[in-house]
């Protein structure tokens, strides 16, 4: 039997998504000292890393000076901004490939991103024939939710790790999980795989 190549996708472990950023969830900075620990440990399993970022340039209505956290935000990884690079605890040095999403409208999947080359997240997994992905990062209500629905839509048997992921509010990041276990995404530790 063929091996099962894998990915892993890591949403969005940004410096605005951390304490002290203009858009923190609770537990980003460890968050990203958990999946450093985690790709340490595992990165052998993978065929491919892929990490996202929200970059915006002018992303329309995504931006508000009153935000209502559900469909608009405070200014947060604008481009060119620290904000908007990786958590100095996430060492993208295991990072095979970045993808970009938000540019000029709001993009909570990493699937509406591309690479530096314009690649887009799907083609570069199916020219590297990738058969599953694990799924982690920030935020389990949005941006990993967005991401998850569409990795299963595309037909990915897709794994969430729900100690690799940090939410906006408890009450919608549980929903999201459940949402996704609903459409067939597994839900497990990645800190108790075998
Ligand atoms: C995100 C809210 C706004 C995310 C991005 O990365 O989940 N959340 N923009």
């Amino acid at each position: 039997m063929e091996e099962i190549r894998r990915a892993l996708l890591v949403v969005d472990i940004q410096n605005d998504f951390c304490e002290g950023g203009s858009l923190a969830v609770d537990g980003g900075a460890q968050l990203a000292h958990r999946v450093t620990d985690y790709m340490r440990r595992n990165s052998g399993r993978y065929d491919l890393i892929i990490a996202s970022k929200d970059s915006h340039i002018q992303p329309r209505g995504h931006f508000a000076n009153r935000p209502d956290f559900v469909t608009n935000w405070p200014i947060h990884c604008v481009e060119g901004t620290l904000g908007s690079e990786f958590h100095p605890a996430f060492d993208s040095s295991y990072v095979d490939h970045v993808v970009l999403k938000g540019r000029y409208e709001a993009a909570y999947s990493s699937f509406d991103g591309s690479t530096d080359s314009g690649e887009s997240l799907l083609d570069l997994l199916e020219r590297r024939e990738i058969d599953a992905i694990d799924l982690c990062g920030i935020a389990t209500d949005y941006c990993v939710l967005q991401s998850g629905i569409n990795s299963l839509e595309y037909g990915f048997p897709t794994t969430v790790f729900i100690d690799l992921v940090a939410g906006v509010s408890k009450d919608t990041s549980l929903e999201a999980l459940e949402d996704l276990q609903s459409r067939g995404a597994n839900l497990k530790h990645a800190f108790e795989l075998r």
